[in-house]
């Protein structure tokens, strides 16, 4: 085991945590020990615990008490992310929040001063942008190969059923841009910078479903850029393209467009190649999941480094608020039809 070994517990073991703990057992020779894991549902809770050799509870605040946790990784649904978060800070407890950070910005704000209250050390898995594939476009666009960025389209639509794995979805009042739209936004920071302002449409054209299924939203950044980020649930398109995040960004001086398949086709100075960029299946991931599940590894991995380093996550706390002022700034512009500088 290299580095400081850092004692990790987990709350929530439902579908996606698997990810999680899969990825915090590759972490595990980089110094991740999973101590413990927690979920109300004692059959989740007990299944965890013997895949990967850690303590169950099915009470935080237990776990808490009975194990010295140095970082907790809180997968549970938005609604119960406040209450976890707070416990860890009130506990000296480093916190890593799925998202959505929380149903609204107000709470995701009180998060935020928790843990500013007890020093405590706080990020958000946003994975998105920790993709290979990602990860790979950001160092063209550093490269300075296509220029100044100056133009992007963002875009995530599926027809996939989404909610075979996460029924809880249909409820939501707020579906697509707080679930997915917040992904495809935080892209859209990560390459084109911070926004000045935006508007956004929405469309509901599923049947049976609370919240909209479909937001387009036009950003101009504070650079100068103007892009569109677009998310949907209802798309009727074959070839599908479920989970992949397609996108075009222009510079100066090129492009670079990534298509269905991980494809990336760069534009650099009338020069042209092409490249793929998609994700290695790894031992516990499995099509069309693979890419979304390789960026957890490489999230947490992120987060383990940092926590240890005592260095500030890139998906911060604080940054994070900027992506869910986004989220927040989309619907106010969807209900009144102007165009929203988000709040920070
Ligand atoms: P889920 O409902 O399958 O799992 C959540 C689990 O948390 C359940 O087992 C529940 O019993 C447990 N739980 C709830 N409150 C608890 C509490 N107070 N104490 C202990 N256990 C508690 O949900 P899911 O689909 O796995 O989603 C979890 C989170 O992951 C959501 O915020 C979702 O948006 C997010 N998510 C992120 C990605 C991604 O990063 N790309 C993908 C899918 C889901
Ligand atoms: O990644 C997520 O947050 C999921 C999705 C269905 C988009 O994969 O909710």
């Amino acid at each position: 085991m290299s580095g400081k070994k850092i004692r990790i517990g987990l709350i929530g073991c439902g579908f996606y945590a698997q990810n999680h703990l899969n990825a915090w057992k590759d972490l595990h020779p980089e110094g991740a020990e999973l101590v413990a894991v927690c979920d109300q549902d004692p059959v989740k809770v007990q299944q965890a615990a013997r895949a990967f050799g850690a303590k169950p509870y099915t009470e935080a605040k237990v776990m808490f008490e009975n194990e010295k946790i140095d970082l907790v990784d809180i997968t549970t649904q938005m609604n119960s992310h406040k209450i976890l978060a707070a416990l860890a800070a009130e506990h000296g407890v480093g916190a890593i929040v799925q998202k959505p950070f929380a149903p609204s910005f107000r709470e995701s704000v009180e998060i935020v001063e928790k843990a500013k209250l007890h020093g405590t050390w706080l990020a958000v898995h946003e994975n998105f942008r920790f993709g290979s594939g990602m990860r790979r476009i950001k160092a063209v666009i550093n490269s300075s190969a296509i220029g100044v960025p100056t133009w992007g389209r963002f875009s995530f639509r599926t027809g996939y059923d989404v909610f075979k794995n996460q029924p809880y979805l249909a409820n939501e009042k707020r579906l697509v841009i707080l679930d997915v739209g917040i992904h495809v936004l935080d892209l859209a920071r990560f390459f084109l910078g911070e926004v000045n302002h935006l508007s956004c449409e929405i469309q509901t054209r599923l049947p049976k479903i609370d919240g909209e299924d479909t937001a387009t939203i036009l950003l101009r950044h504070c650079s100068g850029a103007v892009s569109i980020v677009e998310s949907t649930y209802s798309s009727r398109k074959i070839p599908d393209a479920f989970p992949e995040t397609l996108l075009e960004i222009e510079g100066s001086e090129g492009a670079i467009v990534v298509t269905r398949g991980e494809a990336m086709q760069v534009t650099t100075q009338g020069i042209f190649f092409e490249e793929k960029i998609g994700s290695p299946l790894l031992s516990w991931t499995s099509r069309p999941w693979h890419g979304s599940q390789e960026a957890v590894l490489h999230t947490n991995r992120h987060m383990l480094n940092s926590f240890r380093d005592g260095k500030v996550a890139e998906t911060s706390g604080e940054d994070n608020l900027k992506t869910y002022a986004l989220v927040e700034a989309a619907y106010e512009s969807a209900m009144s039809g102007n165009k929203i500088k988000p709040r920070i």
